[in-house]
């Protein structure tokens, strides 16, 4: 279902037509349960009503036969739409490898926006129609939720913690972004503006915002200002892992256990260095939690991303 469906906000990326299928069928389904039982009722209370000359001898015995017939069809029935839209959900969570990373950080009441390239946004989110953008969300104090209707997503962006979601537009123009968490006393404002704009008009768009340090950038600063290089830099005495090509390899933890180092690894590394302590390493590490904001947090593990591939910031 592509295009503009009546009462339905408008269809705007790769998921959402799939979405408005799914929607249909979860309303056709209800709508068939509730017209076949309100029916049936309405049919017994006519027809057995006072008076009526409805036969009422001869009651028929119930039989297991109908009990499994409508409790299968039933079950089948809703697994069907449960592996339906569990199937999407999963799909919603697996962005493709050349997905463009969005950071994006909710606070009491706004969402403050990074792209890669340092370029930041307020209440608003422009990105390039056809191309699939991974949003990574984070929160600097209570549940938010970004949602984009257009788009038939929302997550929520939990303090502590980074969630993902990705999405391909298809259609340029403006949607409405909201916050569907309450969240305060200003949660009904704390919206904005997504706009998807050909790829060129984007480009034009992000070289318009002047010439500025990437995320990357600003976290190689922010890492020597943490004293982060003290311990991790070439020139240390201390014995820290070093982190050039940690983003996306396994790393095998003194727990036995191996994980791979994700955004979500690399952020809890900084703020709970005890939790998951690399192999052959002194705990030693200090934890930075409240020391870091969630803005800085995003441009270090852009930085220590960075690290994994050819292009280091020149510094
Ligand atoms: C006192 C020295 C020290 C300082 C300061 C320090 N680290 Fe570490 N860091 C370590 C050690 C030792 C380990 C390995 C043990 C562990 O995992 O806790 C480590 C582990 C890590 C890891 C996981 C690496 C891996 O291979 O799994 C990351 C990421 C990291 N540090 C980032 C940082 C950042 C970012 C900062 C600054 C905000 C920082 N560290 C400051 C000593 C330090
Ligand atoms: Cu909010």
């Amino acid at each position: 279902m592509e295009g503009k469906v009546p009462f339905l906000p408008a269809t705007a990326s790769a998921h959402a037509g799939e979405m408005n299928w799914l929607f249909a069928g979860l309303v056709a389904t209800s709508v068939f349960i509730l017209l076949l039982v309100f029916g049936l009722m309405i049919v017994f209370c006519v027809r057995y009503r006072k008076g009526s000359g409805a036969d009422r001898g001869d009651r028929m015995t119930k039989t297991w036969r109908v009990e499994v017939a409508w409790t299968a069809a039933t079950f089948v029935l809703f697994m069907g739409l449960y592996a339906w839209g569990a199937n999407l959900y999963i799909d919603l969570h697996r962005p493709p490898a050349d997905a463009t990373d969005i950071y994006v950080v909710g606070k009491q009441w706004m969402w403050k926006v990074e792209h890669p390239g340092g370029q930041k946004e307020i209440d608003a989110l422009h990105v390039p129609v056809g191309r699939p953008v991974r949003l990574v969300l984070s929160s600097e104090d209570v549940i938010h939720d970004f949602a984009i209707p257009a788009f038939r997503i929302r997550q929520d962006a939990v303090p502590g913690r980074y969630e993902t979601l990705w999405f391909t537009p298809t259609a340029v123009g403006d949607y409405h972004l909201f916050c569907a968490e309450f969240c305060g006393t200003d949660h009904a404002r704390m919206g904005g503006t997504i706009t998807v704009m050909e790829p060129g008009d984007f480009q034009r768009w992000l070289d318009q915002q002047g010439a500025m340090e990437t995320l990357a950038q600003e976290g190689a600063a922010l890492f020597r200002q943490y004293g982060c290089s003290g311990c991790h830099g070439a020139a240390s005495t201390v014995h820290a892992p070093p982190l050039d090509g940690l983003f996306g390899r396994p790393v095998p933890l003194a727990s036995g256990e191996t994980v791979v180092a994700d955004d979500r690894y690399i952020r809890d590394s900084i703020l709970m260095p005890k939790a998951q302590v690399a192999a052959g390493y002194p705990p030693i590490m200090p934890s930075f939690a409240g020391q870091i904001g969630e803005d800085d947090l995003l441009k270090i593990v852009a930085y220590i991303k960075s690290l994994g591939t050819k292009e280091r910031p020149a510094r």
